[in-house]
């Protein structure tokens, strides 16, 4: 309690500083010093004796009449622009239990239609319904037990209306005023200076200084709202009315003025609602005639035990008014002319009930609201309904209209009950509506020129939704709308710009690549035939001897297992080749496989080009065989051999560098190690060089080498393991500077590295890369293959699955079960995407265009993305269901085009009421997923926490597991938790 009044006093004192310089004025001791005193006095204000008139010098704002008609001016500007601005109110909580305005609950004996956070829910749907039109939204109800509750009193936030998860009620409204700007909506108080009740906590004191209205005799005066007359009073209903001369004069207006605003940030909102601001007691409610037939009716003044002639209390509100309009906030108020003799134009912006108070005032001076919401919100805070209408007939016209500097053009916006009116406060957007239905021709306003297309879009409370396109002819639309039909209409192409690109950006190759996701990986040679992982070189290719060879089996097999592509080793370190070289003897030509006439490459390219497999080809820069490895002429037979293979075997959507090289070897029978450098010895930009020439489209993975200071990275590279696993999180950026890169390096990349080079994940499905018999029990179940898949296509890499051919050349039966059985998983798990059953919303969407709204989260496209404007970084997206839906894994894609932009994201789930975060994490990229325990619920909820600039995501999927045992292998039970690394011995030893 210490700390937060002296937290409170600092503010005030701040306050009070700020609006003298608001002033103009150098702060005086003579006053302001005393009204912090009173104000560390505390909330309640209950310090005896500090509250007499005597204490307080009353600031110098001025009573003065201000005569508006001079300038058509305000006395000073308006913070905000009335005419253009959407004032609504939000109705949170009744102080009773007992009301009736809609759906609402009873807590703690009031009724509460809206806490905080329901609130901004609202207010979202009502910026989505309004195009993002400017928007004022005041709470009413903010307060003690709910609308006019404890009035004079404003020091205490309505508990009810608290979030679970702030500390305090104060603290959830300053979240809510903070988070209304990211939907165009300032969002502040409705208040009320004229009201006082019985059990405020300041009843007392206020009673005590005479501010209290009372008749001459000095009997209390009753207020308008309350007890019938003859009935007792009950002393939360029955109001009483203030004076606000005595209250200014006593400093207890400014008392609680600046009590509010150390409170809450009013001074950011630049405004606020004061409701019954009337200078007259509404005669005769205030008279019950039983009561006070004593009292002439034609007295009106406030307070006729304080004898202050009316002049005195209208003073006292332009004292008020200006008093706010110093310190930074514009004042709103119920009425322009009702129970008052000065309207106060030029003081007071904007009223509830607006009536003219003269001929030829501007909006801009003087104005009321369009469109309430009030009573809509109300009923249907779900659907806002009603409201969609009134937006359509109501509010784009009154904007329209009171705007006077926007190019409008010469045409009618308005036929009868139908209009198609431009919605100013956007580009190239109008807003149509019929009455009774009709089909009329539009004239389109300037800035139309050259559109040759206008999309049609329903409007909802989850922003527009595209209806249809319709032709611009000769400058006019002709739109057919049902009866009580309204509708946007923007031009096409998109009015936003897409967003610009961020960082390093993949290449046209690297974006297809990363469509692949998932591939097998064949090593096949003599090693096969020789029980070994590295073969010497030394190899007779009479050991090569597939009995019965079937790249088609083979190729089926990875098709089952849901890959959607192959590269197979035509030449592993030892040197033989699987395809007849012209460039060596030491190949499958001197093989007894098919005599000597077969070529393995070909068949395995045809056979993937038969079931739709994209081929890539692995080609061991180290040749154990090679005479000349190590030595100039190897680097020139090995680029021949590339060469060979990247133009007789047809698109090669990839060719993998491997790392391994240089030892010892048979070297054309001279034997001994030949160390090289792996950077400079291969020519690895004469090699990339090549590969672009010959297949532009094929993907280079490894193959980096160092030029001057920068490592010149290739398409994509290895993920720094053997377990097919990359980091957590893996970046699809590498920095060209780092040249000393650690296994660490490859595992999750650099995030603000300036080339993109995605990691691939390797692995093989038995513990060799090679095919071993002793190993046939050792193949990865099913679910083993889905962890490995979870831990690297679901942090973003590719991952390439080693399925090594057997002695047969054909893909071991234990294999195909788990790549089958896998493959069905995989299909069961991803199959169908619950996402696409909800609704997808988001804080926010780029320019409100509905070609970056959230519904191309969920329509399977990549090349449909949300976005949100620039700078809006942290936005958050929820998918809402119309009845529970149960999942387990939460897919995520980023638009790769433009850049890896999100950093950190975190996942709820709405469970008994609220949100429930089950996961987060950096990273998102071409893919991410995030397997957690199946949740129930009827929302999920994204925020992107923190990204480099404004997210594009192409996807939110939600999937639900099948149960394991659908697919998994008959008496092979796995612990998934045990799995979750799963590693393959590396085999750089060779010699198995
Ligand atoms: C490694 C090689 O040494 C292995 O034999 C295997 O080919 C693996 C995929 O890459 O570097
Ligand atoms: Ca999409």
């Amino acid at each position: 309690m210490k700390h937060k009044m002296k937290a409170l006093t600092k503010a005030h004192a701040f306050g009070r500083f700020a609006a003298c310089l608001c002033a103009g004025l150098r702060p005086r001791r003579g006053w302001w010093l005393p009204v912090a005193i009173l104000g560390m006095a505390g909330a309640g204000f209950r310090a005896a004796r500090a509250e007499t008139p005597s204490g307080v010098r009353v600031p110098d704002v001025s009573g003065e009449r201000y005569d508006w008609s001079r300038t058509l001016q305000p006395e000073r500007p308006y913070v905000h622009p009335y005419h253009q601005t959407l004032v609504s109110k939000l109705f949170l909580a009744w102080k009773r239990d007992n009301d009736q305005r809609g759906p609402s609950r009873v807590v703690d004996g009031s009724s509460v239609y809206l806490t905080f956070e329901e609130a901004l829910e609202v207010i979202r749907k009502l910026d989505r319904l309004t195009l993002g039109i400017p928007k004022i939204v005041y709470l009413v109800g903010w307060q003690h037990d709910g609308h006019d509750s404890k009035y004079p009193d404003w020091s205490v936030v309505n508990p009810r209306l608290k979030r679970p998860e702030d500390a305090t009620a104060v603290d959830s409204l300053r979240w809510l005023m903070n988070e209304g700007f990211k939907y165009h909506t300032t969002v502040s108080l409705h208040v009320n200076l004229f009201d006082a009740y019985q059990d405020s906590p300041l009843w007392d004191t206020y009673l005590r200084n005479d501010i209290l209205a009372k008749d001459r005799d000095g009997r209390l005066l009753l207020g308008e709202v309350g007890d019938l007359p003859g009935a007792s009073p009950v002393p939360n209903t029955q109001v009483h009315y203030i004076s606000y001369a005595r209250e200014w004069e006593t400093g207890f207006t400014r008392k609680r003025i600046d009590g509010l605003l150390a409170m809450l940030p009013i001074q950011r909102a630049g405004t606020i609602h004061v409701d019954a601001f009337h200078s007259l007691r509404p005669i005769p409610h205030a008279y019950p005639q039983e009561r006070y037939s004593d009292q002439p009716k034609s007295d009106t003044r406030i307070s006729p035990f304080l004898d202050y002639p009316l002049e005195r209390e209208v003073a006292a509100q332009r004292r008020i008014l200006r008093y706010f309009r110093d310190l930074g906030v514009d004042v709103t108020s119920e009425g322009s002319t009702f129970l008052r003799p000065d309207a106060f134009t030029g003081l007071q912006p904007m009223a509830w009930d607006y009536q003219p108070p003269a001929p030829g005032i501007p909006p801009s001076l003087y104005c009321g609201t369009p469109m309430r919401a009030e009573p809509e919100i109300l009923r249907d805070p779900v659907n806002l309904t009603g409201l969609v209408a009134q937006f359509c007939e109501r509010v784009v016209p009154w904007y329209y209209e009171n705007n006077s500097t926007a190019a409008k053009g010469s045409q009618p916006v308005r036929d009868g009950d139908d209009g198609c009116v431009p919605a100013l406060w956007r580009e190239r957007t109008l807003v149509a509506f019929s009455r009774a239905g009709s089909s009329k021709r539009w004239v389109l306003p300037p800035g139309w020129d050259g559109v040759h297309q206008a999309v049609v879009s329903a409007i909802t409370v989850d922003g527009p939704r595209r209806l249809r396109t319709v032709p611009v002819t000769d400058g006019a639309i002709t739109l057919e709308l049902a009866a009580g039909q309204g509708v946007v209409i923007t031009a096409e192409p998109p009015l936003a710009e897409p967003p610009k690109p961020h960082g390093p950006v993949p290449n046209a190759r690297q974006l297809k690549w990363h469509e692949l996701e998932f591939y097998a990986f064949i090593h096949f040679t003599v090693n096969t035939f020789t029980d070994r992982e590295w073969g010497f070189g030394d190899e007779s290719p009479s050991v090569f001897n597939p009995t019965a060879f079937d790249a088609d089996q083979i190729v089926r097999a990875c098709k089952d297992g849901g890959m959607r592509g192959l590269i197979l080793t035509a030449k592993h370190h030892d040197g033989f080749c699987l395809w007849p070289s012209k460039y060596t003897e030491h190949s499958v030509k001197h093989s007894p496989w098919k005599d000597g006439q077969g070529d393995m490459v070909k068949e395995f390219a045809a056979a993937c080009e038969k079931h739709g497999l994209k081929f890539g080809i692995y080609v061991s820069p180290w040749d154990r065989n090679h005479a000349e490895y190590g030595r100039p002429g190897y680097v020139e037979y090995y680029q021949n051999q590339i060469r060979e293979l990247l133009t007789q075997y047809g698109p090669i959507f990839e060719m993998w560098f491997d790392g391994a090289s240089g030892g010892d070897g048979y070297y054309g029978g001279q034997g001994g190690a030949r160390q090289i450098d792996y950077n400079t010895y291969y020519d690895w930009k004469g090699v990339r060089a090549l590969v672009r020439e010959l297949q532009p489209n094929c993907a280079i993975w490894c193959g980096q080498y160092r030029e001057g200071d920068q490592l010149v990275w290739a398409d994509c590279v290895w993920g720094g393991s053997e377990g097919g696993d990359v980091g957590d999180p893996c970046w699809h950026t590498r920095d060209s500077k780092k040249i000393n890169v650690g296994i660490p390096d490859y595992q999750h990349g650099d995030r603000d590295g300036d080339v993109w080079c995605p990691a691939e994940g390797d692995v093989s499905i038995r513990p060799g890369w090679f095919y071993h018999a002793s190993q046939d029990n050792q193949v990865k179940s099913p679910e083993q293959l889905m962890a490995i898949y979870f831990s690297c296509v679901g942090r973003g890499a590719n991952l390439i699955l080693n399925v090594p051919p057997d002695r047969r050349g054909q893909a071991h039966a234990n294999d195909v079960k788990s790549l089958q059985g896998f493959g069905r998983l995989l299909a069961g798990t991803f199959r169908t995407d619950l996402a696409r059953t909800g609704t997808p919303t988001a804080s926010h969407f780029r320019g409100q265009d509905p070609t970056f709204g959230p519904a191309n989260l969920i329509d399977g496209r990549r090349e449909t993305y949300w976005a949100t404007d620039d700078g809006v970084t942290t936005p958050e997206v929820v998918l809402g269901f119309t009845g529970p839906v149960t999942f387990n894994i939460v897919r995520l894609r980023e638009y790769l085009p433009l850049g890896r932009r999100i950093d950190d994201w975190a996942l709820d789930v709405w469970q008994e009421g609220r949100w429930l975060e089950f996961s987060k994490g950096s990273a998102i990229g071409a893919c991410r997923l995030v397997r957690s325990k199946p949740h129930t619920t009827t929302q999920v909820r994204l925020r992107i926490t923190k990204a480099a600039a404004c997210p594009a995501l192409s996807e939110f999927g939600l999937f639900l597991e099948p149960p394991p045992s659908s697919a998994a292998r008959a008496g092979d039970p796995v612990n998934l938790t045990e799995i979750r690394k799963p590693r393959v011995a590396s085999a750089r030893k060779g010699d198995e």
